[in-house]
């Protein structure tokens, strides 16, 4: 199947997966306007037969971040609107419809850990490590990191990375929930195609549940989570495909939980 070309990443379709890839790997695939801007792009209209992403990146690191080279001379308002359209893609990331699986390697630094905490499942190498050096920088977060990192690590934690430039390595980031699995080196994309050809496999419309009730679900009173869990319950269950897969279970002819 054909799919759209662009300059700075790589993408192709594997079956149902599209494996998209950072393709920078001379500047560490820090994210510059014009891959900021393609990556809006793929995620917000994922190629036609796409039921999940792998996401990964070139080179020897997952990502260095924002391209500080860009951003020496920006005015307050031009960093605004930058900083929202960094949000508007990661939003299409997280919540665009697709599962989302990164394999992660060497820095997964600034923007590119709020990019791969976007993302739904993480799988590390041992070479990945985690930072934060915005403090050092002179900078803050702006692509949706002090929501989505703090949720994962707790503000308390990221406020220390923030302010000490302290990294973590692969295994430390696998105990704080920033990677999901942790594999040998040069395994974290196969293993991300592993598991994004179950991710396919499972019906669309939970993916498509478990991917945008549950974040939202999270952000709201028990009372309305409990609410809003219901309607995703009724609408999952009464699905055509939801009956067709509950009798092929008990029937016999479906995989047990575990296998
Ligand atoms: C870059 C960038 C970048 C590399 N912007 N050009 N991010 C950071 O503060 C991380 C900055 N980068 C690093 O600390 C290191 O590059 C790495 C640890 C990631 C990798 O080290 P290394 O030895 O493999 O590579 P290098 O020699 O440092 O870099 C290779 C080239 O990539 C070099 O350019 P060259 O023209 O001299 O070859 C670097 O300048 C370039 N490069 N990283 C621009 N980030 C929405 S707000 C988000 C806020 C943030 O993300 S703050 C964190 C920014």
């Amino acid at each position: 199947m054909s799919t759209k070309s662009y300059a700075l990443l790589t993408v192709e379709m594997r079956g149902a997966v599209a494996v998209v890839g950072l393709n920078r790997p001379d500047k560490r695939n820090a994210i510059n306007d014009p891959l900021i801007d393609e990556i809006c792009d793929v995620f917000s209209a994922p190629p036609a037969g796409a039921r999940v992403i792998v996401l990964h990146g070139h080179g020897t690191h997952f990502s260095a971040g924002l391209d500080l080279a860009e951003h020496r001379d920006r005015e307050a308002f031009e960093v605004m609107q930058h900083s929202q359209k960094w949000h508007r893609t990661f939003q299409y990331v997280q919540m665009g419809g697709l599962p989302v699986v990164t394999a992660l390697k060497g820095a997964v630094v600034g923007g590119g850990l709020e990019l791969a905490t976007s993302t739904h499942v993480r799988v590390a190498e041992p070479s990945t490590f985690y930072a934060l050096p915005e403090g050092s920088r002179g900078i803050f977060v702006g692509g949706g990191g002090s929501v989505r990192i703090a949720r994962i690590i707790g503000a308390g934690r990221m406020a220390e990375m923030m302010l000490t430039g302290h990294a973590y390595n692969a295994q430390e980031g696998q105990a704080m929930g920033l990677s999901h699995h942790l594999v040998g080196e040069g395994e974290a994309l196969p293993k991300a195609l592993e598991l994004a050809e179950r991710i396919a496999s499972n019906a669309p419309l939970s993916n498509y549940a478990v991917i945008n009730a549950l974040p939202r679900i999270a952000d709201m009173a028990q009372n309305d989570g409990l609410f809003a869990e219901s309607l995703m319950a009724a609408m999952t269950q009464t699905s055509t495909e939801a009956r067709d897969r509950m009798r092929a279970f008990l029937e016999g002819k479906a995989p047990k939980a575990g296998a």
